[in-house]
């Protein structure tokens, strides 16, 4: 595998998710404030010339939460994601999925939008984090319950990216404690490294 990623960007979690898998993997640094992905090479790789993006052999996959999913499913040994017909795995894919969500409610945030909470398809910023906080306060430690996945590695950085990135996100004392307990993780520590400075 060969991840395209920028040094402090939404790479992180390519990075978190490849080092909790364990396995090698090569990375390639792309340019992106100088404009330079936008070569044929880069677009057909990812059409929105973002970062980061994965290519394993013949198979190319951008967006990070989607890059979590193929990693997981990639490396089952890795126990990264709940096999298909486990209880589990329903919630894992809503978790994997609210990413689209939180995105959303963070540029509500940032834009200063209102719109209706019922109109509104991918929620609203209270109701996105409350449905986060209220499935952390059951205990967790993980969003699935004991099971650490790749659906945390979306949640917990998104949180973390919420609270310590954009700092638009007060984090309540459950949140709090789960995003420690990611920041705690050796593979989470690797990626910040990696993320920084690519090295
Ligand atoms: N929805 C994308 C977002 C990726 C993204 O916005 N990446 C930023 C860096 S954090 C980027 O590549 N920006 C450069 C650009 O948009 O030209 C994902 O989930 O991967």
């Amino acid at each position: 595998m060969k991840l395209y990623f920028a040094p402090r960007t939404r790479s992180l979690r390519a990075f978190w998710i490849l080092e909790e898998a364990g396995q090698p993997y090569e990375k390639e640094q792309v340019d992106f404030r100088a404009g330079k992905q936008s070569t044929p090479a880069y677009h057909a790789i990812n059409p929105m010339e973002k970062v980061p993006a994965l290519t394993d052999g013949e198979a190319a996959v951008a967006e990070v939460a989607a890059i979590c999913a193929y990693v997981a499913e990639r490396y089952p040994e890795a126990g990264l994601a709940p096999p298909p017909g486990d209880p589990k795995r329903g919630r894992y894919l809503q978790w994997l999925f609210f990413h689209a969500s939180i995105e959303a409610a963070f540029v509500q945030k940032v834009a200063k939008f209102e719109m209706s909470p019922a109109d509104a398809g991918l929620g609203d910023f209270d109701r996105v984090f409350n449905a986060v906080e209220e499935t952390l306060a059951q205990g967790g430690p993980w969003i699935l319950g004991e099971r650490f996945s790749a659906a945390d590695v979306m949640i917990g950085g998104d949180l973390y990216f919420g609270s310590e990135g954009l700092k638009i996100l007060s984090l309540t004392p459950a949140s709090a404690a789960y995003v420690a307990r990611c920041k705690d993780r050796p593979a989470f520590q690797r990626a910040r490294v990696l993320n920084q400075t690519g090295a």
